[in-house]
């Protein structure tokens, strides 16, 4: 078949919308027609070349949801006319790691995934010359029909909007998830976020649920601290602003008689490793766990004193907030819908496909928060 699809042609030009040709799902293999999609900071960070398996010309996006429209021969678990939300982090439920109940990270496409391709090392997307096109963390959302995986999409209930619940492709489970399955933040707990994005924005969202205290909030724009208050945040630090940002947040976090200060956890939401160090370094004496969520350029490192660590601070890190897809997302959709979280405040553009460059814009420009394409 032909749909249409935001093609990333070459690293670091915008996207062309263009019709391709699409292959039907074979063994295993899922057709879905994509209803919605966010555009997320990982999209942007492919674009760039920055990551290191970027491929192109491809189909990026990944925070998507849909319907099925075909399924390929095998597939038992979904069937024409469900919805579901693509997952970049499958659950096989069948590998080791799955099966060690220790991580989200399944193993069973990874390899193929990172490559671009479909688990039987081939594309299903082509350019109309021919040209096969790589597929995107497993999911390539920004095409108005892609094909996955079966033990790559969530199953979820249909009564849920396809423009709020793509976010939980990504950013709403990433960040809830880092609190609550990567930290285990506790009531009571301090806590400082780093980047008040669409992700840093969740990770509050997650701190407030799960009774935390105090919520420091670290971003450079000051205009996304007003949103994040209505999150939960209680304190806001502009690092340009202030002589040192770890010294600001010790000092706000002294309770009682500790002379010492820092956060019991911190996260880090920008992807930038000296903000890496400073969430780490920031991080109570003797028990403080530091969150990696950020996804740094190709090449970067991050350091830090090891006696930062000899004295008990933790460093971690965490992709898809720890979630198990299948068993996870259809929940948070749940907590959705019943109102425990939220996401609508978060979509603050809609945009058509054939407008999504200006998505991009909007978040280098720093005003949007989640700019969702709608199909
Ligand atoms: P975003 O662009 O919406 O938000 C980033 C925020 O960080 C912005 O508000 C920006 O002003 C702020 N910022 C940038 N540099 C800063 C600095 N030096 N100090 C303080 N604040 C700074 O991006 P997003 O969609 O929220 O994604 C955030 C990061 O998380 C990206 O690196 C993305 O690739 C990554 N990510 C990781 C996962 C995962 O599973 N680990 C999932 C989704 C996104
Ligand atoms: N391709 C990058 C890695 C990017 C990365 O860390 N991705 C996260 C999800 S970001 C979603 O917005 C992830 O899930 N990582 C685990 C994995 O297996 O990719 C690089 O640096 O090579
Ligand atoms: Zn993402």
């Amino acid at each position: 078949m032909r749909t249409r699809a935001a093609v990333a042609l070459e690293a670091g030009k915008p996207l062309q919308v263009m019709e391709v040709n699409l292959e039907g799902p074979k063994k295993g293999e899922v057709l879905i027609e994509v209803k919605a999609t966010g555009i997320c900071h990982t999209d942007e960070f492919t674009r760039s070349g920055a990551d290191p398996e970027g491929l192109f010309p491809c189909i990026l996006g990944h925070e998507g949801a849909g319907i099925v429209i075909e399924v390929g021969e095998g597939v038992t678990t979904l069937k024409p006319g469900d919805h579901v939300i693509p997952l970049y982090t499958p659950e096989c439920r069948e590998c080791y790691s799955c099966l060690s109940g220790r991580t989200n990270l399944c193993t069973a496409i990874r390899n193929t995934q990172g490559k671009g391709l479909m688990p039987d090392g081939t594309t299903r997307f082509s350019m109309l010359d021919g040209t096969p096109i790589y597929h995107y963390m497993g999911c390539s959302t920004f095409a108005n029909h892609t094909v996955m995986p079966e033990i790559a999409l969530a199953k979820v209930r249909d009564d849920a909007p396809f423009d709020k619940i793509c976010y939980i492709g990504c950013g709403v489970t990433t960040g809830i998830g880092a609190v609550i399955n990567t930290a285990g933040v506790e009531i009571g707990s301090t806590a400082a976020v780093f980047g008040l994005g669409g992700i840093g924005l969740n990770v509050i969202q997650g701190l407030r649920m799960a009774g935390a205290d105090i919520i420091i909030g670290v971003d450079l724009n000051d205009d996304k601290a007003e949103m994040a208050k209505k999150f939960g945040m209680t304190h806001f630090v502009n690092p340009s602003k202030v002589d040192s940002t770890v010294q600001e947040i010790v000092n706000l976090t002294k309770r009682g008689n500790d002379q010492i200060g820092g956060v019991d956890y911190s996260f880090d939401a920008t992807g930038n490793v000296k903000v890496m160090r400073d969430a780490l370094e920031c991080s109570h004496r003797g028990w403080g766990v530091s969150v990696i969520i950020g996804v740094a350029p190709a090449g970067a490192e991050i350091s830090t004193r090891p006696f930062q660590l000899v004295t008990g601070r933790v460093w971690k890190g965490t992709a898809f907030g720890g979630a198990k897809g299948r068993t996870d997302v259809p929940k948070f959709v749940d907590w959705y819908m019943d109102g425990k979280i939220e996401i609508d405040p978060m979509i603050t553009h809609t945009l058509s496909l054939d407008e999504i460059n200006h998505g991009f814009d909007l978040m280098h420009e720093g005003k949007s928060i989640r700019a969702v394409v709608e199909f």
